[in-house]
């Protein structure tokens, strides 16, 4: 097991003081620690750039934390700016390896997780993995050869081989008035057509959407669950949207539709009057340990808008969610509704299994 407080002496200790990335549940207890100049963003090649610019302006080498899902949003700054043939900008990469071949891990991380090495490797990324304290040393070498050869080098860390420590962050204060996106979720099943198709976001939304599913026992309704390619439910949408008269539902979170917002212009374009695009803003990424998305300051009234779709709508208490959820859902579409939410989900909260399945099922007429 790692101990976080050791592995940050090794980054202090070789000057690191600048931390950016995208949150990841198997680093959390890590990344909570990251105080002064940490910036959490919302796609991984935005870490990759804003370090680049650190760099730049400072000469001191930055440090970036991922899920290895996030390599492939990575890759393209890595390789065609950080690159040591292109600019050699030197970083420290601390990636939470999901899927490795050590630990049992859900579908969508099996084929990053196995092939995660060969990835570095093929990028000509040093890298160690940190499994235990004698891992650290390794580490510590890694940053000298960076430092030395202005090079990226990374670490891999497990699943739970950081050792937990108490959450340090005070509880968010709770808005009593908001909905919990378990109960909005239940509420709109019931009132949309059974012929329904929805999209949900990577996460708890996916989880939740297939537990009431599930539990309730609809039959008709149609869920694709975008266990993976988080910030691309809105497009899956679109595109089944291109050829359906059905209507289609996108559920995404605040985290997952910052990662690729530009899409929301294509979608406002291209969609029909039965695309309906829900966001649950949480202005956290709650499914892998409730970081901040850092979008508190945003409006997504005006951002809809100027997107390019002719239709907002907001609930942003519970008294007045089914008036206007029944609204929304009347209306035509291209339309956007913002629901704001209280963090928190279910006990014991499963995960959508048996992905072929749920292909085949969405396929059928
Ligand atoms: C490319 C990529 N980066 C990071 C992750 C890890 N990850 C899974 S869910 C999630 C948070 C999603 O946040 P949000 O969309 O706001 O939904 P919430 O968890 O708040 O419901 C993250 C960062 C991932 N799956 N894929």
């Amino acid at each position: 097991m790692i101990d976080s407080e050791k592995l940050l002496k090794i980054l202090k200790k070789n000057k690191i003081d600048f931390f950016t990335g995208v949150p990841d549940s198997v680093l959390k207890d890590l990344s909570d620690k990251f105080k002064k100049n940490h910036i959490t963003v919302n796609n991984e090649g935005t870490a990759v750039a804003l370090a680049t610019g650190y760099f730049l302006s400072t000469k001191k080498i930055p440090c970036i934390y991922m899920q290895n899902s996030g390599l492939g949003n990575a890759i393209n700054p890595i390789i065609s700016i950080a690159h040591k043939k292109v600019y050699s900008i030197p970083s420290i990469l601390i990636i939470g390896w999901r899927g490795s071949p050590r630990k049992k891990d859900e579908p969508q991380h099996l084929v990053k997780g196995r092939i995660t090495k060969s990835l570095l490797k093929l990028l000509g990324i040093k890298f160690c993995i940190l499994k235990k304290k004698d891992d650290l040393k390794k580490f510590d070498n890694l940053i000298k050869y960076c430092k030395k050869n202005s090079k990226t080098v990374a670490c891999l860390i497990e699943k739970n081989q950081i050792i937990k420590s108490k959450s340090l962050k005070k509880p968010k204060k709770v808005n009593k008035y908001l909905i919990k996106r378990y109960n909005f979720i239940e509420t709109l099943l019931e009132k949309i057509k059974r012929d329904t198709k929805i999209v949900s976001s990577t996460g708890f939304i996916s989880r939740e959407l297939n537990d009431i599913l599930e539990t309730k026992n609809y039959k008709n309704i149609k869920p694709f669950y975008m266990v993976g390619g988080m910030g691309h439910s809105s497009s899956v949408t679109l595109g089944i949207d291109l050829n359906s008269k059905t209507q289609n539902i996108c559920l995404d979170g605040d985290g997952a539709l910052l990662m690729h917002l530009g899409s929301m212009g294509i979608t406002s374009k291209f969609a029909g009057k039965k695309f309906k695009h829900i966001l649950f803003r949480n202005n956290s990424h709650e499914s892998v340990g409730n970081q901040t998305t850092n979008s508190n300051h945003i409006n997504y009234k005006l951002i809809t808008k100027g997107l390019g779709f002719k239709k907002y709508y907001l609930i942003n208490k519970r008294s007045t969610c089914e008036s206007i959820l029944k609204k929304f859902l009347n209306n035509t579409g291209p339309a956007f509704l913002e629901v704001r939410i209280k963090s928190g989900s279910i006990e014991n909260l499963g995960r959508p299994k048996n992905l072929e399945q749920v292909k085949h099922s969405f396929m059928k007429n």
